[in-house]
């Protein structure tokens, strides 16, 4: 429909917004009609029994990132709005400190340390979501749901790491429970740079097919190592991403041909909002699942020109404002489809923040005193709080009362909360480590887990608000990131209902707590 004209300026947005008001008591009897015209054929929209689920995820976003967690020197009215309408949570949890294996857990609801091969994946990997369990979008869509993903998937694709570009690249987010898909492959400072539709890179021409390689340069395109006067994001010194430079952005990784079909980083963002308003709108009449995983605030961080400059805080900061003006417009899309009161919206990140995670964008000059963890030591790649601690928001309206939550919930509940929900039994071994929350989710209780394992390099352990860091060798500071890891050779013990900052260890005091916590980490590990 004309919605896709929302992407030509602000003036035509607002002239066919308001034609649209006008228009809709015809739209909503036209469609009246033909639904009863169509007789057999009439379909239900979803219903507060099947109500929409919209899952956004950000990238990288940390606990102190949008002004509803705190934030001063950053405004982000829309989350704000999402979260005053429904459930803010303060102590919610991604599993893991960085992107796979979190993801790997809100897809299966295991945590991912227990499979080897879920850490960090290059862009070549082949897929590791098993497709014959029990997953996030299999679930859903086993209830009845339509289901997609937009956006970021860094779980790999294909069965080999060694595969053809040009064809169906397959499995992948299709064959482990998506209806549709419409994605990137790993991150945006990864090669390929390119998006995926059902099995097929986008865009691209039998005459120039594409080949990746994450061990040597293949083709003629410039390097970020060979020719840094080309580069318009400088790379930071010392982190691999001087690869095959894609739209001026080094990448790591090399990638050859697919000219056409390559990305223009400024229209990712517009280029997913595009794709997901388009499934609200096409399956509007029957219970939909869609899995938003939009790039923002993940490096390069290069918005769309009118963002530039905006924050005041530097790329990072304007691509903040991106994202919340993109969780708006999903939340516009839903008033004008009629959906809003009978959606489930869950925004959350998949790991905690870093500012410089490769390129020199002034995200730490520019900082001006923002917290992007928030009160919470570490962050991403830490097992200390700011590592897993992150927004984490669900609204419904109508249904669940606005409220601030302190129950402990984690993405990888999801699953076994909505199955829960649907009246979707999930079969024994699946998803063995996501427990049934809904009560809190969905806020009529406060209780959420008792005990929870976080993963950064090292693993910790969370019971009735002690916190346990096992031992583990590795730097305490990651001096490339800037970031504290949270590995200590001793073993680390903090009481987060006095100290959420971490900044008292007690292991000293409490050896009694220290022995229960790490024989509990124990027995955790090893659940058949
Ligand atoms: C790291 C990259 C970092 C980022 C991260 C993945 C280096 C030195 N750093 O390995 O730039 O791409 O991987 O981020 O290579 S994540 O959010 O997808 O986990
Ligand atoms: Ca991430």
């Amino acid at each position: 429909m004309a919605k896709q004209l929302i992407f030509l300026n602000g003036q035509t947005e607002m002239i066919y917004k308001k034609c649209f008001i006008m228009n809709k008591n015809i739209l909503i009897l036209a469609l009246f009609l033909t639904a009863f015209t169509a007789a057999g054929q009439v379909k239900k929209k979803s219903t507060g029994n099947h109500p929409n689920v919209i899952y956004i995820m950000a990238d990288d976003l940390g606990y102190g990132d949008l002004s509803c967690y705190g934030a001063t020197k950053i405004h982000t009215p829309n989350m704000d709005k999402l979260a005053a309408s429904g459930i803010r949570f303060t102590n919610g949890h991604c599993t893991s400190a960085t992107c796979t294996p979190s993801r790997y857990a809100l897809m299966t609801g295991e945590y991912p340390w227990r499979k080897k091969g879920t850490g960090i994946l290059p862009g070549d990997a082949a897929l590791i979501i098993p497709t014959d369990r029990t997953t996030l979008p299999n679930m859903f869509k086993k209830a009845g749901y339509k289901t997609a993903i937009v956006g970021k998937w860094h779980l790999g694709l294909g069965d080999a790491v060694a595969k053809d570009w040009n064809g169906e690249v397959k499995p992948g987010p299709n064959e482990v429970g998506f209806d549709y898909s419409f994605i990137f492959p790993a991150t945006a400072d990864r090669v390929p740079t390119v998006f995926l539709e059902n099995h097929k890179i986008v865009a691209l021409e039998a005459n120039d097919p594409i080949a990746v390689d994450y061990t040597k340069k293949i083709g003629d395109d410039p390097t970020g190592k060979e020719h840094p006067e080309l580069l318009k994001l400088k790379s930071s010194p010392g982190q691999g991403h001087d690869g095959t430079i894609v739209n001026g952005i080094g990448r790591i990784g090399y990638m050859s041909g697919g000219k056409l079909a390559r990305w223009v980083d400024e229209e990712v963002s517009s280029t997913f909002l595009a794709k997901a308003e388009g499934f609200m709108e096409k399956n509007q009449k029957e219970p939909f699942f869609l899995y938003l995983a939009l790039t923002e605030p993940h490096v390069p961080r290069m918005p769309a020109t009118r963002f530039k400059g905006k924050s005041g805080l530097g790329l990072r900061g304007d691509v903040i404002l991106q994202l919340d003006w993109t969780v708006g417009e999903i939340m516009k899309q839903l008033k004008y489809l009629g959906l809003d009161k009978n959606t489930i919206v869950i925004f959350s990140s998949d790991n905690g923040p870093v500012l410089d995670d490769g390129y020199e964008d002034e995200a730490v000059a520019k900082l001006n005193g923002h917290m992007p963890a928030g009160p919470m030591r570490g962050g991403k790649y830490s097992a200390l709080e700011g590592g897993t601690r992150v927004p984490f928001i669900i609204s419904w309206p109508g249904k669940i009362k606005p409220k601030v939550s302190d129950a402990l919930v984690s993405q990888i509940d999801v699953l076994a909360s909505f199955s829960a929900f649907l009246k979707q039994p999930v079969p024994a071994g699946d998803a063995k480590d996501s427990e049934n929350l809904i009560a809190a989710f969905l806020g009529k209780s406060d209780q959420g887990r008792s005990v929870y394992v976080e993963q950064g390099g090292a693993l910790a352990i969370v019971k009735d608000g002690w916190k346990y860091i096992m031992p583990n060798k590795g730097a305490a500071y990651d001096k490339l990131v800037g970031i504290e890891t949270g590995n200590s050779l001793e073993p680390q013990l903090y009481n987060l209902n006095k100290d959420v900052g971490e900044k008292h260890n007690i292991a000293v005091q409490h050896p009694e707590k220290v022995k229960e916590l790490d024989e509990l980490l124990n027995q955790v590990k090893e659940k058949k």
